[in-house]
């Protein structure tokens, strides 16, 4: 590392302090824009990448609301807006008892890369609230949500700031919060996506993430001459992400055969698939956050507190959260036979166990790359409600697919052009920094 980067590093650390996993995103984006500062002094001059470590806005908020029982709730809300140089401020809303700043400020601090990288006008931002989901009836979800939009409403706006969904949010709750927005600005707009697809929601949307995470994942398997059919593969995690994953793989041959929980992982040698795909939809809804419920009901193997990483597969697709392989995780899959890890959720591998993988040489994605398509498929949601029209799910699928090739030959490309051939991760975070990098240049110190 150099000493401009260990210094950058350092003082991101000392001036955040207890916020762990933006240092982790910091620290790796900035060791694989070291060849990029060589280059480029420019960037070193105009200090691009200390103004990129510091959001733009940071917008914290009280959230109170009355359960069921009548008892008075008070959570944290949050909106980080951090980057908006190539466009508004874009980016989910995660409602986890895990929630910190810390933890939207790292998940902002790669949606401004990510969404660089998809091609389309967005910029990068990130919130939500340590709200939990887990064991609240449907009118407190409601409740809470209108509460954090009666706040939230006077930060964003359809070219101001677009949130959409994360861990904790679908379609039930972007609901909830477009309606609240609605009445608060008097305005049907397209503030939000993830919407429905009677009130303006893109088709594919939905399955976006994973569908995107699957397209990657091919394009990184035709470089190795080889394709999904016949491969094994083990999925975390059992939300939306993991829920297109699951359906893509399917399709194109290959056989799921993991799926996990806080509580577990779930082994299924037959493979998820038919009514089980849907079941998966149902355990989300049914606001438990646990998978062993599936493994009573197709009566498979169910390993309580233990992760899917054991199992022998060919392909990895992590899509639970951030921090859920570590180096003896990594070391696990590896030894096994595993040759390709595509990161569908964001950050779900430790920057060590990163390394136990480059220096393995196999197949790895890190999310900002492989799991865009779901921002790439919210920007095209933004363009309909521009138009004030909707395409259909063929023409935004095929429009998917090319953004997810594109954003694989851009980390192909860029690796090789800056000598490291094959490292998607120095690909895809040299790729998604030039543009907004310049586009900061061209805009002045702001
Ligand atoms: O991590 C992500 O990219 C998302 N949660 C989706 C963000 C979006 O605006 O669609």
């Amino acid at each position: 590392m150099s000493e401009y980067v260990k210094n950058l590093v350092a003082d991101v650390k000392a001036k955040n302090p207890s916020e762990p996993e933006f240092h982790q995103a910091v620290e790796e984006v900035v060791t694989s824009l070291e060849v990029v500062l060589e280059r480029h002094p420019e960037y070193r001059a105009n200090k691009i990448l200390e103004r990129l470590v510091e959001p733009e806005r940071v917008i914290m908020f009280r959230v109170p609301w009355v359960n069921d029982r009548g008892e008075v709730q008070v959570n944290r809300g949050f909106r980080v807006q951090m980057n908006s140089s190539i466009g508004p401020y874009k980016g989910g809303l995660r409602f986890h008892p895990s929630v910190t700043l810390g933890i939207l400020k790292f998940l902002a601090f790669e949606q401004v890369f990510k969404n660089s990288l998809t091609t389309l006008p967005m910029g990068g931002g990130k919130g939500g609230s340590d709200f939990d989901p887990k064991g609240k009836t449907d009118s407190e979800i409601m409740k809470f949500s209108q509460s954090f939009m009666t706040e939230l409403f006077r930060h964003v706006g359809p070219n101001t700031d677009v949130p959409a969904g994360d861990i904790g949010v679908g379609g039930r709750e972007i609901g909830y919060l477009f309606g609240q927005y609605k009445r608060l600005s008097n305005e049907f707009t397209g503030v939000l996506t993830g919407k429905g697809r009677n009130w303006g929601g893109s088709l594919i949307r939905p399955e976006a993430t994973g569908f995107g995470v699957v397209y990657f994942t091919e394009e990184m398997l035709k470089t190795k001459g080889t394709n999904f059919e016949g491969k094994r593969v083990a999925v975390s995690g059992f939300g939306n992400v993991a829920w297109g994953v699951v359906q893509k793989i399917n399709e194109l041959g290959g056989k799921v055969v993991t799926l996990s929980g806080p509580d577990g992982y779930i082994y299924d040698p037959d493979g998820v698939s038919g009514d089980k795909v849907n079941f998966m939809l149902n355990l989300r809804l049914s606001n438990k956050d646990a998978i062993a419920d599936y493994a009573d009901r197709f009566k498979v193997e169910f390993h309580a507190e233990k992760k899917p990483w054991e199992v022998e597969v060919d392909i990895a697709i992590p899509s639970a959260t951030q921090n859920e392989i570590y180096p003896e995780d990594a070391k696990m899959l590896l030894k096994n036979g595993c040759m390709c890890v595509c990161e569908a959720a964001n950050m779900p591998t430790t920057l060590e166990a990163t390394h136990v993988f480059e220096d393995a040489g196999i197949l790895f994605a890190p999310g900002k790359a492989a799991n865009a398509g779901g921002v790439a498929v919210s920007g095209l949601e933004m363009a309909q409600n521009s138009m004030r029209y909707s395409w259909t799910s063929e023409e935004v699928d095929q429009r998917l697919k090319m953004i997810m090739k594109d954003i694989h030959a851009t980390c192909v490309t860029t690796a090789e052009k800056y000598g490291a051939e094959g490292n998607y991760v120095l690909g895809a975070n040299i790729g998604g920094f030039i543009k907004v990098a310049n586009s900061m240049l061209d805009q002045g110190i702001v």
